[in-house]
């Protein structure tokens, strides 16, 4: 058991596109690599953008409006729980971009590719809540700039946090993956960061992922049974 440094957390959390699934969220591969009807490269990468930018807000306006009508299921409950439990030694990475982490009460959660609520401004860069749709092209708060694009982390950009993502796995005594395939980076690693430096790893997930072999313990079913079993279990071991 890797000693928690002071002020890191005991317990790194990965979440991905599986925890948000049984809310009715549509997951990233599991339509069969479309994306409500879109090829990834089409819709979530900067080239995409530029090219044909109103498809690209009009996918996340989609996204966006379909995430405000979907409610937290028992996985996000869990978590939220687990977090009131442990504070500062629990931190929740997010590969999603939804909000139900936060809806169901979490508020220590990295959104390291982005929020769908969220938007960055190309002329001025500042980042802001989302207005609403952006394919009407409303202005920026802060320049008047009509240049306003989803904050989300595409293909070939840079993830948001990785330092204290990093940070963070070197001291931590357990990683736990939930509802993710495996298939991007630099999330896909952190397993191997986490247990190079001794924690525990263990992933929980509806099939075998890319990065299955990778972890000391794996567990398969729904996240909605799942996360709140092993959430018992770490209070249980705390109580
Ligand atoms: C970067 C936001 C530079 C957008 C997303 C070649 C080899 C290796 C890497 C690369 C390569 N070529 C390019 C790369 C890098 C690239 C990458 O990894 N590409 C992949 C496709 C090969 N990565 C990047 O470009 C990243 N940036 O690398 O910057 C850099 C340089 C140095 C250091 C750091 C960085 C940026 C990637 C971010 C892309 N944006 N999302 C949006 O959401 O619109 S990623 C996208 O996939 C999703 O949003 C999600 O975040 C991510 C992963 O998907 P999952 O969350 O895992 O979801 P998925 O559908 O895949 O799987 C669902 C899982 O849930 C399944 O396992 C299923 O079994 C399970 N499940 C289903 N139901 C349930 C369940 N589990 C439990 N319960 C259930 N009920």
């Amino acid at each position: 058991m890797t000693p928690g440094v002071a002020g890191t957390p005991r317990i790194v959390v990965l979440t991905g596109a599986g925890i948000s699934a049984e809310s009715g969220v549509p997951t990233f591969r599991d339509a069969g690599g479309l994306w409500e009807g879109h090829r990834v490269e089409d819709v979530a990468t900067p080239e995409a953008f530029e090219l044909d930018p109103d498809t690209v807000q009009r996918f996340y306006d989609a996204r966006r409006r379909a995430v405000a009508s979907v409610a937290p299921n028992p996985a996000h409950a869990a978590l939220a729980g687990l977090e009131r439990e442990l504070g500062d030694d629990l931190l929740v990475v997010t590969q999603n971009i939804d909000d139900l982490h936060e809806r169901a009460g979490s508020t220590r959660v990295l959104h390291m590719h982005g929020e769908l609520g969220r938007v960055r401004c190309v002329a001025c860069e500042s980042r802001s809540d989302a207005p609403g749709d952006l394919l009407p092209g409303p202005a920026c708060a802060n320049c008047g700039e009509r240049m306003l694009r989803p904050d989300v982390v595409w293909f070939g950009e840079m993830p948001y946090g990785l330092d204290e993502i990093d940070v963070a796995l070197a001291a931590c005594e357990a990683f736990v993956a939930i509802g993710t395939s495996g298939a991007v980076y630099p999330a896909a690693g952190f397993v191997l960061t986490a247990s190079a430096f001794g924690a525990e790893t263990l992933e929980l997930n509806l099939a075998e992922s890319e990065i299955t072999p990778f972890f000391a313990e794996s567990r398969l079913g729904p996240a909605s049974l799942l996360v709140p079993a092993w959430v018992d279990e770490v209070l249980g071991r705390r109580r």
